[in-house]
């Protein structure tokens, strides 16, 4: 058997919910027989097609609860939310295990692993075969940005996991919504997501049923997703990483648009005027806490569109738009506190799937961090007894909270307008303890281009290496770039290009808020306190704010930010913008060397972003 990418023919008239879990009157003829044909191959006990309701979100958690996969919690302290402990080897987004697919290695890249097309489908379609044999198929037809938006795009997901479908219906538009906008013609990503468990008659399931063989794999070319194996977050809701960044970034390339892993925020100043930023960071770099800030300086007001994935187009006008491709929050739970994030525990009050947090004995959840002392017993994230003298974590330090996107009270009424929002700024970030200053405005596109190739960040977990070691992580988009990196440069300062033609260009910037003094110790008190930060670059956007020129770009005079009611001494200042040259030019020879990686196809805008840099700070 062969399975080529659904063609794109169906029929005109609109589909219509059936029962609930039956095939939709009138659905799409490829999407029908697509989900057949997927169907014959993993031979699923039974098809149950997502109209996204209410009714079917609550019987598909209910039908988990009596599984084991979820508890429900007190409701008196978390109404409607559940709590899942995934199988303690499937915690994490694989990296080792995620493969793009396409027929030229070079397209790939160095950064990422490729596989040839023609033999991962046949080794798929070995696993695929049976795979779901015992179980439910879920169909689950979505829409990743606002329905019917012209930024928006369809696609298809099936999975044997009712966990990945209830969460899909929170991170998604997700339902007959979805499967109606799928016209004869309309393109739409197919997403084959298996847990590899068949059940054999009468054995019994495990809550969290998963298998040691991973495969996260993408077909940029025929833009398709197979996932087989795991069913914890990027590697199973593939809506997420899978579609919203590697398969779309393929898309913006080919269509002249941009998916980013980048958090989008609209910021309103004292005298009323309204912006958009949208800015990108590598992991362990408080994004989450970015993307619902609540600022200190008084008069501003910050309000949340996304907190991970941006698509952004040029409008009709020409200027850069950014519409948020989901629909809900896969956050990170350790860490998230009322000092931390204070907008994060309000939003998840309720409606939420926790996973891998630890269960309090008055049936709420708890983390680390999430209050200053822990409780003196807990039920830890795989199911044991805990107390604080337990030596282990209670939560899984990758456990996560999954809430819908409009639950946050700091939403903006515009997150999801079908015609996005006009972006004034881009922000690039990093964890750099030395080198890097606390606040940078490139000199023009290309050089901010060269700041978003150039992130890099302190590793902070001894899973990931050695703890302080520095990771490099382009447009913090390393690991979710559906193509060859040194392309996907090219095609960031083309889209300068275009922009310049027609509008006026968001302005980028470059912020670090670890940097730290001689004595170790933070120079920067970061949090909400980076509001300070946000209003200086919001005031440049507006030409009000001077500006100091450096080799490394324009930083703010010494009374540009506003430091009123902070710690941070006039000599703290100076050093979290001092260039230490020696360790500039050592900066520069490491990043030429990871520029030699990509060989050929390095733009040479970046050569001369960087020869310009190393020239600058050998002028006396
Ligand atoms: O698991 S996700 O890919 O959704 C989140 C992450 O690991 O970045
Ligand atoms: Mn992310």
């Amino acid at each position: 058997m062969t399975l080529t990418a659904p063609n794109q023919t169906g029929s005109s008239t609109k589909p219509q919910a059936a029962e609930p879990g039956a095939k939709p009157k009138n659905a799409p003829a490829s999407v029908v027989s697509w989900v057949e044909e997927i169907a014959a191959l993993t031979t699923p006990e039974s098809i149950h097609w997502c109209d996204g309701s209410a009714e079917e979100y609550e019987a598909i958690t209910n039908l988990m609860i009596k599984a084991g996969t979820l508890i429900r919690l007190n409701p008196e302290f978390r109404p409607y939310s559940f709590l899942a402990r995934s199988d303690a080897e499937d915690v994490a987004r694989v990296e080792a295990r995620t493969f793009i697919c396409s027929a030229s290695p070079e397209d790939a890249g160095p950064t990422n692993n490729w596989r040839d097309p023609v033999e991962m489908k046949e080794t798929l379609l070995g696993l695929f075969r049976g795979s779901m044999r015992g179980r439910t198929m879920y169909v689950i037809p979505f829409s990743l940005g606002p329905l019917g938006s012209p930024m928006s795009k369809l696609g298809v997901q099936v999975t044997d996991s009712p966990y990945v479908a209830a969460s899909m219906k929170i991170m998604t538009r997700m339902g007959i919504a979805a499967l109606n906008l799928i016209g004869p013609n309309t393109q739409w990503v197919p997403a084959v997501h298996g847990v590899g468990a068949p059940l054999e008659p009468g054995q019994k399931d495990v809550p969290w049923p998963c298998n040691s063989t991973k495969y996260i794999s993408h077909f940029p070319e025929s833009r398709e997703i197979w996932s087989y194996g795991s069913s914890y977050g990027g590697n199973a809701l593939l809506a997420k990483k899978a579609f919203a960044l590697r398969i779309a970034s393929v898309m913006a390339r080919d269509e002249g648009w941009l998916a980013e892993h980048m958090l989008i925020l609209k910021v309103t100043n004292p005298k009323g005027r309204v912006f958009h930023v949208a800015a990108a960071f590598p992991s362990a770099c408080g994004k989450t806490n970015l993307a619902m800030m609540r600022p200190t300086i008084p008069g501003w007001k910050v309000e949340t569109i996304g907190d991970d994935i941006a698509w952004l187009k040029p409008g009709r006008d020409g200027r850069l738009r950014a519409i948020n491709p989901e629909a809900g929050f896969f956050g990170v739970a350790p860490g998230t506190s009322p000092k931390t994030n204070p907008i994060a525990v309000e939003t998840l009050w309720g409606n939420t799937i926790f996973t891998n947090v630890a269960l309090q004995d008055n049936g709420d959840v708890w983390w680390e961090g999430l209050t200053d002392k822990a409780p003196d017993h807990l039920i830890d994230w795989q199911g044991k007894d805990w107390t604080p003298e337990s030596g282990t974590p209670a939560a899984h330090p990758n456990s996560r909270f999954t809430v819908a996107a409009s639950q946050a009270p700091s939403i903006a009424s515009s997150w999801d307008d079908p015609n996005g929002v006009v972006l004034d700024a881009i922000i690039f970030g990093g964890r750099r303890s030395h080198n890097v200053p606390l606040v940078v405005e490139a000199r023009d596109w290309e050089h901010g281009v060269y700041m978003g190739a150039t992130i890099s960040s302190e590793r902070t977990a001894a899973a990931e290496g050695t703890v302080g070691e520095l990771r490099r992580d382009p447009f913090a988009m390393m690991p979710f770039c559906g193509y060859n990196m040194a392309d996907y440069w090219s095609h960031w300062l083309s889209m300068g290009e275009t922009l310049r033609k027609s509008a006026k260009v968001p302005r980028i910037f470059q912020v670090n808020w670890f940097r730290k003094g001689e004595d170790g110790r933070f120079l920067w008190p970061g949090f909400a306190e980076n509001s300070r930060v946000l209003a200086w670059i919001l005031d440049r956007v507006d030409a009000n704010a001077a500006a100091k020129d450096t080799p490394l770009g324009l930083v703010p005079l010494a009374e540009g930010i506003n430091r009123e009611g902070l710690k941070v001494t006039d000599e703290d200042w100076t050093e979290l913008f001092s260039v230490d040259r020696e360790a500039w030019f050592e900066e520069l020879n490491g990043t030429e060397e990871f520029f030699a990686n990509f060989g050929e196809r390095l733009p040479g805008a970046l050569s001369r972003q960087l020869g310009d840099i190393r020239n600058r700070l050998s002028q006396p």
